[in-house]
């Protein structure tokens, strides 16, 4: 981390109808984009995460102009520079619309490429850096303890759940999915790992790390994928298929910062 270049899958989460009032006035389609280093793990997404305090950008994108994304204005302005505005290094922003907080977009119906679900939901997650990838993160809780554990958090508090406008039918049918095989962790090793450590929640930072520190090495490197195109390859193997399976079908980018 902080060596140099990271490349970063940038998967497109279109907001499905009817969209949050914030965004209910842009004709364009609208997406939130995610910034994530594993895409092979994209069958498992269950909801997507956005930070309610964090300042979002709704930005008009590609070279028509003819799509709307999402993120942070420092992954916006990044994103200017790699082609996926109109014009090299110039960000233009829906009116309105240049600052927008994550707590007017939580509760969106999403629909996310590869999942199993039709339609997800934007759920909150607190810690979400603001000055990584572009702030939103897509959640794949059988293989992140991050996500796993504010999933559960969501789950288990009810109020939590209410101080974001957030319902039971956005959380409660939404269970981690069997994506890949880990020896000694089994198919969802994220909750598997949490429960060993006995996390309660997204805030114990310690826990979590060696939760992921452990699940992320073993995934990645000894995985073995359990569904989608590439079933029987190495995770750390299925990677690069699925990246450019997600871009061919216009699902996805690559985003270096
Ligand atoms: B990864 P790195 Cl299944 N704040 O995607 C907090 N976390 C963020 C973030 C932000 N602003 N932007 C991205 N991330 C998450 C999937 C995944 C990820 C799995 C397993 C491991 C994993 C599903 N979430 O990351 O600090 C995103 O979660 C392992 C580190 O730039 C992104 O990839 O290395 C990863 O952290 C980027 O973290």
């Amino acid at each position: 981390e902080g060596v140099g270049p990271q490349e970063y899958t940038l998967i497109k989460l279109k907001v499905l109808d009817p969209k949050p009032a914030a965004l209910a006035a842009i004709k364009e389609d609208v997406f939130l984009v995610a910034a994530t280093l594993r895409p092979e793990t994209m069958y498992g997404q269950t909801n997507c995460y956005l930070h309610p305090d964090i300042a979002y950008s709704a930005f008009y994108a590609g070279p028509e102009e003819d799509k709307v994304y999402i993120a942070t204005a420092r992954a916006a302005r990044n994103m200017s520079y790699q082609g996926m505005t109109k014009e090299n290094g110039v960000v233009r922003f829906v009116p309105g619309l240049e600052k927008i907080t994550g707590d007017k977009i939580l509760g969106a119906a999403l629909s996310a490429p590869l999942a199993k679900h039709e339609r997800v939901y934007a759920l909150p997650m607190l810690t979400i850096k603001d000055d990584k990838g572009t702030g939103v993160v897509t959640s794949v809780p059988s293989d992140s303890p991050d996500d796993f554990a504010a999933l559960g958090d969501l789950k288990k508090k009810k109020p939590l759940r209410e101080k974001y406008g957030i319902t039971d039918e956005m959380v409660l049918p939404f269970e981690p999915v069997p994506i890949i095989e880990i020896e000694g962790l089994g198919s969802l090793a994220a909750p598997e790992m949490c429960a060993r450590l006995k996390i309660e929640s997204q805030n114990e930072k310690d826990k979590l790390e060696e939760a992921k520190k452990e699940v992320y090495l073993k995934g990645f490197y000894d995985g073995v994928m359990l569904v989608g195109d590439f079933v029987g390859q190495k995770a750390g193997d299925a990677k690069k298929c699925v990246q450019v399976k997600l871009i061919a079908e216009g699902l996805a980018d690559k985003y270096v910062e």
